[in-house]
């Protein structure tokens, strides 16, 4: 659940971008850094025992990157974000709940490589039942984005193909980290639908 401090006039919310191994979670997360100048701002990086959770090595990024800003103002209301990358490759289950918990948003990043269509379904499956404990059983306290990456390569997998394993129906946007394209759009999609369920 979000918090909402009537006193203080402060909504604060947590978005986790998650998704497999090398799908373009930190680069989407630093995009939204760079462009809002969080540097200055408000940078906040995890502390070096959350960095990496796990301990195991393997090709993936295990750091984890956490940032907390304000986003502006709803109603007179001052919203915070916390904006998490939750690593694919945790071995324990209870060190990805340990981050998704009291998560507001995911912004699922699926990639669009034809080799990692399996890996996003599996991955997005685990996401949701770790989130169904949870919440306890009500996954509408959470909102759910899809964020197709990797978009420019030129042997991206159609998007009806990657519709077929969101069964949920998730709505989506069709992004290209790198270059940030549909990246705003994402994170703007899970604010405001975490907004809306207030
Ligand atoms: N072609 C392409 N490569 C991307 C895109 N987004 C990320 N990558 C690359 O994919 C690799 C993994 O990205 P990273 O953000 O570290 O993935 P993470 O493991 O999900 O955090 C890096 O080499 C990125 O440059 C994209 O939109 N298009
Ligand atoms: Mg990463």
């Amino acid at each position: 659940m979000p918090s909402v401090n009537q006193s203080e006039k402060t909504i604060s919310m947590k978005i986790a971008f998650c998704g497999p191994g090398q799908s373009g979670k930190t680069t989407a997360v630093e995009f939204i850094r760079a462009q809002r100048g969080l540097k200055e701002q408000k940078a906040v990086e995890a502390d070096d025992d959350a960095e990496n959770p796990s301990g195991h090595s393997g090709d993936e990024t295990k750091t984890f990157k956490k940032y907390m800003f304000q986003l502006g103002n709803v109603k007179g209301f001052k919203v915070f974000v916390t904006m998490i990358t939750v690593p694919g490759m945790i071995f324990h289950k209870a060190e990805r709940g340990m981050l998704l918990q009291d998560v507001d948003a995911v912004v699922f990043v699926a990639d669009s490589h034809p080799e990692r269509v399996y890996a996003n379904k599996v991955m997005l499956e685990q996401i949701r039942e770790m989130l169904y404990e949870e919440t306890r059983g009500d996954l509408s306290k959470v909102t759910f984005v899809l964020m197709y990456n990797k978009r420019d390569l030129p042997n991206a997998t159609p998007i009806d193909e990657m519709e077929k394993f969101n069964i949920w129906k998730i709505p989506y946007v069709e992004a290209t980290a790198r270059t940030g394209e549909g990246v705003n759009d994402a994170f703007k999609k899970a604010v405001q639908g975490v907004l809306t369920r207030l």
